[in-house]
């Protein structure tokens, strides 16, 4: 799949709150303030005269511009084809098991779901069988208990790896560009390695750097406790810090997020942007926030993925399921593209569709 495949129709246009809280209802504030569409609001809209084929979308941050866009994609998707899109942030798994509880409730027919743990597996496809709804993963492939990949829920995600090397192969280019010796850089690799999709990324960018012949002593780990701007900030300072041999780094994690906090941490201990270059991944909110500062940080590139079709595509594939009983495909990936402060415009309004 590229990019462009299957994101047309579903513009990632802000699409509001589920169709069953109507804007002026007091509803609509409730479910503003309670983690975007919790069990409060969600429950009342149960109460909401509604028949039609109602489903989930149950994300880890929905605080993350990643996922508002893939939630609001899905609900877009809905709005064009006929179902009510229940969205949950669902942060651990007792909030996530909670929000499955009330999808029966309201007599949805299943869910897409980006769990906090993916070893949440086992879990959640146990609670969906007792309910008999259906379940896809998004983003992030569910694991059984042994760790492998659990290939009867069917799964949306990227190409960790290819993606990850396009990131290497980034940096590389823009050493080489900047006639940077690299000796003198550290290569600043913001793990989470107990997700495997954010170790295929960062294993891809490794290699794709170690192939530019970039030496393997130089590259310093920063393992990170949450794959979010806090997460990159406080994983990155204290490596930064450390490890003072280093006067220029280059920066890679999961996703832009990670790498954005990371870009901090280099402001934060006074280097210049100009020797820092930091590549993420997603193309979303904080990349484009970044793009758009009147002079330009060391956060010089993303891998830009095409949230909007993450998002519609998976709830599609699911009601497909529901309605027709046609299994969507095990294992779908989608590819990314290089974005920076010169293409973002152009990037992002080719992905929205
Ligand atoms: C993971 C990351 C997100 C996004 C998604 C596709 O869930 O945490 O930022 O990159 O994969």
């Amino acid at each position: 799949l590229d990019g462009k495949s299957g994101a047309g129709g579903h513009p990632a246009a802000r699409a509001g709150y589920p169709l069953s809280i109507q804007p002026n209802s007091p509803l609509m504030e409730l479910s503003r303030r309670h983690a975007i569409g919790g069990g409060l609001a969600v429950l009342a809209s149960a109460c909401a005269p509604s028949g039609g084929l109602k489903i989930g979308f149950l994300v880890k941050m929905p605080e993350q511009p990643w996922f508002i866009t893939e939630q609001e994609a899905a609900i877009a998707a809905g709005r064009t084809r006929g179902f009510e899109v229940l969205r949950f942030g669902t942060p651990d798994g007792e909030k996530l098991v909670t929000a499955i509880d009330t999808l029966a409730a309201v007599g949805a027919r299943g869910f897409v779901v980006c769990a906090p743990d993916v070893r949440l597996g086992p879990a959640i496809r146990y609670r969906a069988e007792r309910y008999a709804m259906k379940a896809v993963s998004v983003d992030d492939q569910l694991l059984n208990a042994d760790g492998v990949p659990l290939d009867d829920i069917p799964h949306l995600g990227m190409s960790g790896r290819r993606i990850g090397e396009q990131v290497g192969e980034a940096l590389a280019a823009e050493l080489d560009r900047r006639g940077w010796a690299h000796e003198t850089v550290g290569a600043l690799r913001l793990t989470f390695d107990e997700l495997p999709t954010a170790k295929e990324r960062t294993d891809g960018a490794t290699s794709a750097l170690l192939k530019s012949g970039f030496p393997s002593a130089n590259i310093i780990d920063a393992p990170q406790r949450s794959t979010d701007t806090e997460g990159g900030f406080n994983a990155a300072l204290p490596v930064l810090g450390r490890e003072t041999r280093f006067k220029r780094w280059v920066i890679f994690a999961v996703n832009d997020d990670t790498v954005v906090g990371a870009v901090r941490a280099v402001e934060q201990l006074r280097f210049s942007p100009a020797d820092a270059i930091g590549i993420g991944i997603n193309g979303s909110g904080p990349a484009i926030a970044e793009f758009q500062k009147r002079s330009a940080t060391a956060f010089q590139g993303s891998i830009a993925l095409p949230t909007a079709f993450h998002g519609s595509q998976s709830a599609l594939n699911l009601v497909e399921w529901i309605r027709t009983g046609r299994r969507p495909p095990a294992n779908t990936v989608t590819t990314g593209v290089l974005m920076t402060r010169a293409n973002w415009r152009e990037i992002s309004a080719r992905l929205a569709g």
